[in-house]
């Protein structure tokens, strides 16, 4: 197949640097993202093609009415800030899960509920969600949590799988920009690891933009998980984009982009090479229990300081050079190998996790000794995925490809052996930032799906003004050849997603009464007497008002209420319906109020009733014949 092709292209890259699209040196790379991507390779297809190809590929996608997808997908929604569940193969959405955005369908950034969740950055509207990953245990994915970045508003989120709602949120204190996010796989997800990108001076007081000074870095930040408070954080030179951690749960790795700590693009691009910088998180914890660390700022969090001093490296971090403002680390499912993506160079960095310990122990002459592979693979590698066996995928951007090529091969060929590592070079529709394989990040990773996260659709689905969707592929890689097999427009912006097996995640089919997700507002109500599942009541207690109803299809269990002008309303819903997506809503008609409530959930909402006058309430979530009587009427007497 396609071999010989790849061969070439890849000689070509080693050689003379000129080849079919020679024209795209790595000083072209910005140059292309600013000219929406003019790079597409030989993305050259015709509608006949495509239609061939596509209708061979019906049948292994085609999931018929009633039946069941084979994988949950969990997507980032991006700057959107939300988080998305799919259903694989055939990646129909199936639902949102709101987060760092807000959402008027279930009340997301308007309930009481999700507000606490909030805390104190409830006052931000938005997000930019990157990184989705499932909580492990033993490198395998357990069905707890989900946790996701905010780069915009440098949060941490956790996403509770069981009722798919977000339960806690964190503002990583003292650093900007929560980037690369992924957990600790072995023995289970005791840690998440967060890097902030950018560097900032500290104190960050407005006092100077200078970044070279000592007193100015960023930090990798350690989440405890259950908790969702920090655990620690470490100074690090240079800046932070992505990283993973290993199946031993002793090291994480992240990726540097940004070495010469520059402020502008010329800078951040001047050295050869950057890092992959390696965490040794036993002997950070080490340090921390023997007290040996300091704080930063007003935040409590220990702080140990990992950068070199005088050329030395410090006990806790290892700085491997590797070409050249490096992006996506992944490690392989077998444990092996951390793989760093080149960006501005050809290449992916083949790193033995093996020879960590030495590496810590300085027991090698030079941090490169642990480099055992630097495979060429083509123009602007991103990210890599693995199958489960032997073979990983990277995703070229300004190629628009996905390259397909065998690790171990990959290896023999940096010891000079002539192999050919390049197994099949694939189009992709257009400048695939992340790829996904199914369970690749778990012991699991079982090799069948392939998910390409396509920057650009450029021509590919029906025009939809300036603003275009993006473009998620399916690819079949059960065979030896990757087979694309679907292409999903998709709303701004997928960064990044994960499949987990369909019996991986269990989730409840109505609400536990007692759940955390309301008992705050449970025990609110308990002040006032109120039995929730019961009472219908208005409790007036100087400016406030507090309503508790029931609501069971069709009605609410309180039909009309009072309340003065000024007066600062919460009204508290509990659906006791029992029967499973009876899902009821509450809108308060002009006053910015709207929630869901499933069933045997308590939601509440608070509002000012500034406005004299009736006004009506209903319900917004379908839920019988008569959905559309389930009112009621808010009286506000003129103050
Ligand atoms: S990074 S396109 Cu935000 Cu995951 Cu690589
Ligand atoms: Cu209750 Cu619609
Ligand atoms: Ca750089």
């Amino acid at each position: 197949m396609s071999d010989d092709k790849s061969k070439n292209d890849a000689d070509a890259v080693k050689g003379t640097g000129l080849n079919r699209r020679g024209f795209l040196g790595v000083s072209a790379l910005t140059g292309a993202v600013l000219a929406g991507g003019t790079a597409l390779g030989s993305a050259v297809f015709t509608r006949e093609s495509w239609a061939a190809a596509a209708k061979d590929a019906q049948s292994k996608i085609h999931v018929a009415p009633g039946e069941l997808d084979q994988y949950y997908g969990f997507w980032s929604g991006g700057h959107q800030g939300e988080v998305r569940i799919m259903g694989i193969p055939s990646m129909r959405e199936l639902l949102r899960i709101p987060v760092f955005n807000v959402d008027s369908a279930t009340g997301w950034g308007l309930t009481n509920e999700s507000k606490r969740v909030l805390g104190d950055s409830a006052r931000f509207k938005n997000g930019d969600c990157h990184h989705p990953h499932l909580s492990m245990t033993d490198g395998k994915y357990d069905g707890k949590y989900l946790f996701i970045n905010d780069k915009a508003n440098s949060r941490v989120a956790r996403i509770r799988l069981d009722i798919m709602k977000c339960d806690k949120m964190l503002t990583v204190p003292n650093v900007q920009a929560i980037h690369g996010l992924r957990l600790q796989k072995v023995p289970h997800t005791k840690y998440v690891y967060a890097n902030a990108e950018f560097i900032i001076p500290h104190p960050n007081d407005g006092s100077t933009f200078d970044l070279q000074d000592k007193n100015s870095y960023t930090m990798f930040n350690v989440i405890d998980a259950e908790k969702m408070e920090m655990a620690f954080q470490v100074i690090v030179d240079g800046n932070l984009d992505n990283t993973d951690a290993d199946y031993t749960g002793k090291y994480a790795a992240s990726t540097c982009y940004n070495s010469e700590k520059a402020t502008d693009l010329a800078g951040m691009m001047r050295n050869e090479r950057d890092w992959v910088v390696v965490f040794n998180i036993p002997r950070i914890e080490a340090a921390i229990k023997a007290g040996k660390f300091i704080t930063v700022g007003e935040a409590k969090s220990p702080v140990v300081d990992g950068r070199k001093k005088d050329g030395k490296d410090s006990e806790f971090t290892r700085y491997i050079p590797v070409p050249k403002n490096p992006h996506g680390i992944n490690m392989s499912p077998d444990g092996k190998y951390f793989i760093a993506a080149g960006k501005l160079s050809p290449t992916c960095t083949i790193i033995a996790t093996a020879k960590l310990d030495d590496l810590f122990n300085d027991k090698l002459k030079d941090p490169r000794d642990v480099v055992v592979g630097e495979p060429e693979l083509g123009l602007g590698p991103l990210h890599t995925t693995y199958d489960g066996r032997g073979n990983a995928y990277t995703t070229l951007f300004i190629d628009s490809q996905i390259v397909k090529w065998d690790i171990e091969e990959a290896i023999r060929a940096y010891t000079g052996e002539k192999v050919n590592y390049i197994k099949q070079k694939l189009d992709v529709q257009y400048q695939p930032g992340h790829n996904h394989a199914s369970l690749t990040e778990t012991r699991d990773a079982d090799g069948q799906w392939l998910v390409v996260l396509c920057k650009f659709s450029k021509d590919r689905f029906l025009p939809t003004g300036p603003l275009h969707p993006e473009n998620d592929q399916l690819i079949d890689i059960s065979g030896d050849e990757m087979k694309l097999v679907h292409d999903g427009p998709a709303f701004a912006e997928p960064h990044d997603c994960v499949l987990a097996r369909r019996d991986q995640i269990r989730t409840k089919k109505i609400w536990d009464r007692d759940d955390a997700f309301f008992a705050e507002t449970v025990a609110l109500a308990a002040k006032d007497g109120i039995k929730l599942e019961s009472d219908n009541k208005v409790i007036h207690d100087g400016k406030k008002v507090r309503v508790y109803m029931t609501s069971m299809a069709p009605v609410y269990g309180i039909n009309e209420f009072t309340v003065k002008q000024g007066d600062e309303v919460t009204v508290t819903i509990t659906n006791i319906d029992k029967v499973e997506d009876v899902t009821h809503g509450f809108v308060m008609t002009n006053h910015g109020a709207s929630m869901e409530i499933s069933p045997q959930q308590t939601s509440s909402i608070t509002f000012i009733a500034d406005q004299p006058g009736l006004h009506w309430y209903y319900c917004s979530w379908f839920c019988h014949a008569l959905h559309m009587e389930m009112v009621g009427r808010m009286l506000v007497e003129k103050a």
